[in-house]
């Protein structure tokens, strides 16, 4: 059997002392701490709307490590459609419409930190109250060993809210359940401004909105109103159509009983 020499003892204590200052990294991989959290600046956004993820990624320094090879992805859910993107100058970026990709050109040093901003729209065709749940995740490369797994990806919510549901959401003026206009409460579910002509369907009044979502109607004259029948026959048959005056003859019969 070999005898420990003292010449021996000497160098392992030499390695384990290097191992002691250097973390260990003469023997084991790169060991690193990246973590990466995501917020986005709505909880709720309404179709066509803009949201603003913050992706902060971050070499923690619990690790002993440098982060060699930080990639950060994010694959956006269906419903959005990427419009920009904004990372540092060590960053190459790529994304197609849902799925961002970056790569760090430089290793990311022990407690620093990266922003990346990602805007994304609400497609129009999205369902009320649909979640969009939105993940990304950063890693360092392959060859280093990831201390704290937990931390390398983040997600965050954001609820679908629709203007014509009938239900009022926080960014909406009203919602009379439809995305019509002219009935003083917009397709985009804001109210139309006082005195925004508004049509109940009655050819014997006028209808102007109040600017809180309400039409108030104006009774015509006798000549407003016939002017206001023979056009609106007119618009859809190109023929005066004077049969349209029948119900202005009950009008006038009835105003003549209401008066006697
Ligand atoms: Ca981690
Ligand atoms: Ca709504
Ligand atoms: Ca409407």
């Amino acid at each position: 059997m070999r005898r420990i020499t003292k010449n021996s003892l000497f160098w392992l204590l030499a390695i384990l002392g290097m191992q002691w200052v250097t973390g260990g990294s003469l023997w084991a991989a790169t060991v690193v701490d990246v973590a990466i959290t995501k917020v986005a600046d709505v909880a709720q956004a309404a179709t066509g709307e803009t949201i603003t993820y913050t992706l902060t990624v971050t070499n923690k320094g619990t690790a002993p490590s440098d982060a060699p090879g930080v990639k950060v992805t994010d694959t956006l859910p269906a419903g959005l459609t990427i419009e920009s993107v904004e990372a540092p100058g060590t960053y190459n970026c790529s994304n197609t419409v849902s799925t961002l990709v970056c790569d760090r050109t430089e290793d990311l040093p022990i407690g620093n930190s990266d922003i990346i901003t990602v805007k994304a729209k609400v497609d129009d065709d999205i369902e009320d109250e649909t979640l969009l749940s939105n993940n990304a995740e950063a890693n360092a490369s392959a060859g280093a060993s990831e201390f704290e797994p937990s931390d390398n990806s983040s997600s965050v919510d954001v609820e679908v809210v629709t203007c014509g549901n009938d239900q009022l959401a926080f960014n909406e003026d009203c919602d009379d359940g439809n995305t019509n206009n002219g009935d003083c409460c917009s397709s985009k579910c804001t109210y139309d401004s006082s005195g925004t002509a508004c049509d109940e369907g009655n050819p014997f009044s006028r209808g102007r909105c109040d600017g809180s979502g309400f039409c108030e109607l104006e009774q015509l004259t006798l000549d407003e109103a016939i002017a206001n029948c023979s056009l609106n026959r007119e618009g859809t048959g190109g023929q005066k159509a004077w049969w349209a005056l029948l119900p202005l003859g009950f009008f006038l019969l009835r105003r003549r009983v209401l008066s006697s």
